[in-house]
């Protein structure tokens, strides 16, 4: 990576890899002018990479015109005052290091509700962002009838052994297709709208920091799939991530609960900010949501698993396998909050 620096005029003191995230690789760079994020985009995933650095340069614009105090990812430019690099066939952007944590499973109520606020910040502070200025970076990225089409390709061309151990998740799935109806309906409604929309609000993606001996949620991260978007994506992937005392990889499903005090807890944080945003309409779904982002994750990993995992990839056998298993109890266990 020595030219990368070069090319930022960086005199780096060390490097160590963070090991977050399913899909870019990420770097912690220590250098004399400060501590820099670096990241290498998954190019076959993101096909345009330049698509994301011109929704994050776009975004961060208008937060520097309408929101100097907003904490923001912004890029850190080149030397030649560029914000994203191809190198050998790789491409790269670095961001400031921001000063917080990431968590990977929340421990209180407080910890959702200042979550769920930051992330309800987000869309809120641009809703007055023209929309049609951002790119997709993801096309169908959370378009669920889509990812139901895929899921329901695979139980007929994916690996027949899988396809035959995996009979129960299957039918469950099946089962459930109430909720790609539901979807439909709801981006059908004419009270709902399309908004800058984050698409992956896990958890993982908003960092904290103690403020005067009091945690707060301070900033939001991982923009590439920022677009336009429904809010149920947002929610959903909060009441995905933040209710359930132990991450997507768990395969002790016992340990698979979730907790009504931090259900509570996210509405609040989100309409703290939203409210005024979201129709009457839109705030009825918010339960949906997490039925929504919940019920796509399972498809999407079970998919994966019987397509031999050439999406996500996979460190065990098995493992998008004990990850659909792990959502589907999830959404069990979600169902039963209301
Ligand atoms: C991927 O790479 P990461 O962890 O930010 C995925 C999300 C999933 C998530 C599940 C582009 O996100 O949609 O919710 O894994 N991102 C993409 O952990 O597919
Ligand atoms: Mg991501």
């Amino acid at each position: 990576m020595e030219s990368i620096f070069e090319l930022y005029g960086w005199d780096v003191i060390d490097t160590v890899q963070l090991h977050q995230g399913l899909i870019n690789s990420t770097y912690i760079v220590h250098t004399a002018k400060g501590d820099f994020v670096l990241q290498t985009i998954n190019h076959s995933i993101f096909k345009n990479p330049a698509a994301i650095d011109h929704n994050i340069n776009t975004i961060g614009n208008y937060i520097e015109e309408n929101h100097p105090n907003y904490l923001y990812t912004y890029l850190v430019p080149t030397k030649n005052g560029k914000t994203l690099i191809e190198w050998e066939g790789k491409y790269y952007r670095a961001f400031h290091k921001i000063d917080g944590y990431a968590l990977s499973v929340l421990e209180t109520p407080h910890q959702a509700k200042e979550a769920a606020s930051q992330f309800g910040q987000f869309t809120s502070i641009l809703n007055g962002l023209n929309m049609a200025k951002l790119k997709i970076t993801l096309s169908d990225f959370h378009n669920l009838s889509l990812r139901f089409d895929q899921f329901s390709e695979s139980i007929i061309h994916g690996n027949s052994n899988r396809i035959q151990d995996s009979k129960d998740a299957i039918s469950f799935l099946q089962a459930n297709n109430w909720i790609v109806k539901q979807y439909e309906k709801y981006i059908q409604h004419p009270d709902t709208k399309q908004r800058v929309t984050h698409h992956d609000t896990k958890i993982s993606n908003v960092l904290f920091k103690q403020i005067a001996g009091i945690e707060k949620a301070v900033c939001v991260i991982d923009l590439d799939t920022v677009m336009p978007g429904y809010f149920i994506s947002d929610i959903g992937d909060m009441c995905r991530t933040c209710l359930c005392a132990v991450t997507e990889e768990e395969a002790n499903l016992d340990l698979v609960k979730v907790d009504s005090s931090k259900w509570t807890a996210i509405q609040e944080g989100y309409l703290s900010e939203m409210n005024s945003v979201l129709s009457n309409f839109e705030k009825d779904h918010l339960f949906f949501g997490g039925q929504f982002m919940i019920y796509m994750q399972a498809l999407r990993f079970l998919t994966d698993h019987l397509n031999n995992d050439i999406y996500y990839g996979a460190k065990k056998e098995g493992q998008n396998y004990v990850r659909a298993l792990n959502q589907i109890r999830l959404l069990e266990v979600y169902n039963k909050l209301k």
